[in-house]
């Protein structure tokens, strides 16, 4: 990350994140990704760019329901914890957060609740995401809980919300973009991080730069990038995108279409089991008797993947694939396997993961919602064999 500070040759320090010099719009910033939206910037990643073991910033897909920070100087950032269920509320520098806390370091799988939208029908508002709208980098920070536990959290504590620095569409500075978060439960686990870096860098500017909560394995909108405000509630959190049709799904399942009443729709938690082909990238060309090696990722919101299936005759037979453990609980998982092809002409290979509670990935789209959440149906993608 080349930073404004450095640039104009102020020394070194935690610097200015800004966005890279030259880069007028963020979508030269991610060449490589389909943008979806100009204002604010959506943009996804094609499934072979996500081939590598931990996703790079390159390649990771941006979603903003807000424009993102003017640069923003993370040596005077800092963080202010307070809500109804905050015994001492305070303030920490960024510094202070890193110089005064243990660190830690995990991969986390972060995919957009409204990955695969673009599938539903009828169809649903919203970015029309494919299947590009998940990644697993490597977050290091400090542990959510520590600095909860720093500040005391009362007995009747049940949420934890983010504040963010984006800004409103309107340009009212006084609206708030998204608050969401994640139950107290969540909050309290190991993994989840107030990180300041990813990948080993500073977290750059489109991915919440210099702060950011990190929730691995829930919709990532529980993710709150440019952090600068966490509330311990004593209630459910009821910032910006928690109650209407955000994020939330019908509790019980609906037909295809039918309008569903506010008090019927519950909050995502956990994402489901689903998986993705990064290797071949779909319409490869490969020769008739040798072995194709089929690779990419599965992960299963909070649960550990079990196993990956694959098929190379539209479903009729499936054969194991060798899958890895996680690195870390919440990590996505490899798995990596060799096909074969009998004949010339075209084929697909298709994945299905499994996750340890025997729940696998359906093969069409699993039940209608309306704005298009939780699409877990396998993927697939085409070989020409010749
Ligand atoms: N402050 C803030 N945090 C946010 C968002 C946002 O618009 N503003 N979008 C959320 C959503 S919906 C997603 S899917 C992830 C996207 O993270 P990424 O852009 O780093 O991939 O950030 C989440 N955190
Ligand atoms: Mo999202």
């Amino acid at each position: 990350m080349i930073t404004r500070r450095a640039v104009l040759g102020a020394g070194a320090g935690l610097g200015v994140v800004a966005l890279a010099r030259g880069a007028t719009r963020p979508a030269e910033l991610k060449p490589d990704l389909v943008v979806l939206a100009e204002r604010p910037f959506n943009a996804e990643t094609p499934a072979h760019l996500l081939d590598e073991d931990f996703t790079s910033a390159r390649y990771m897909f941006v979603r903003n329901n807000g424009l993102v920070p003017n640069a923003i100087d993370a040596a005077t950032w800092t963080l202010e914890i307070g809500g109804e269920a905050c015994l001492e509320p305070r303030a920490f520098a960024l510094a202070e957060l890193q110089s005064d806390y243990s660190h830690h370091a995990y991969a986390l799988t972060l995919e957009c609740g409204g990955n695969g939208r673009s599938e539903f029908f009828p169809p649903v508002p919203g970015n029309q995401w494919t299947t590009g709208a998940v990644s697993c980098a490597l977050w290091r920070g400090v542990r959510l809980r520590d600095l909860l536990n720093a500040c005391g959290i009362a007995e009747n504590a049940v949420y934890v919300g983010y504040y963010g620095r984006d800004r409103h569409l309107s340009g009212d500075p006084d609206k708030v973009v998204i608050s969401r978060g994640v139950p107290i439960d969540k909050a309290l686990q190991d993994e989840t991080l107030v990180a300041f870096e990813m990948n080993g860098e500073p977290i750059p500017l489109l991915h919440g730069g210099p702060l950011r909560l990190v929730a691995g394995g829930w919709p990532a909108s529980a993710s709150g990038k440019w952090l600068y405000r966490l509330v311990i509630r004593d209630r459910v959190h009821d910032g910006a995108k928690m109650g209407g049709n955000s994020y939330r799904v019908p509790c019980e399942p609906v037909a295809p279409g039918v309008p569903v009443a506010d008090e019927d729709l519950c909050i995502i938690e956990s994402m489901p089991v689903k998986s993705l082909i990064t290797w071949p990238k779909s319409g490869a060309r490969h020769p008739v008797g040798d072995a194709l090696q089929v690779r990419g990722h599965a992960w299963a919101g909070e649960f550990v993947v079990k196993r990956v299936l694959v098929s190379t005759d539209f479903g009729q037979t499936w054969q194991s694939s060798a899958l890895s453990a996680p690195v870390n609980r919440l990590a996505w998982q490899r798995f990596s396997t060799p096909v074969q092809f009998q004949q010339p002409g075209y084929f697909e290979v298709w994945c299905r993961a499994e996750d340890k509670l025997g729940r696998s990935q359906p093969m069409v789209l699993p039940g209608w919602n309306p704005k298009g959440y939780l699409n877990n149906a396998c993927h697939r993608i085409a070989v020409q064999v010749a």
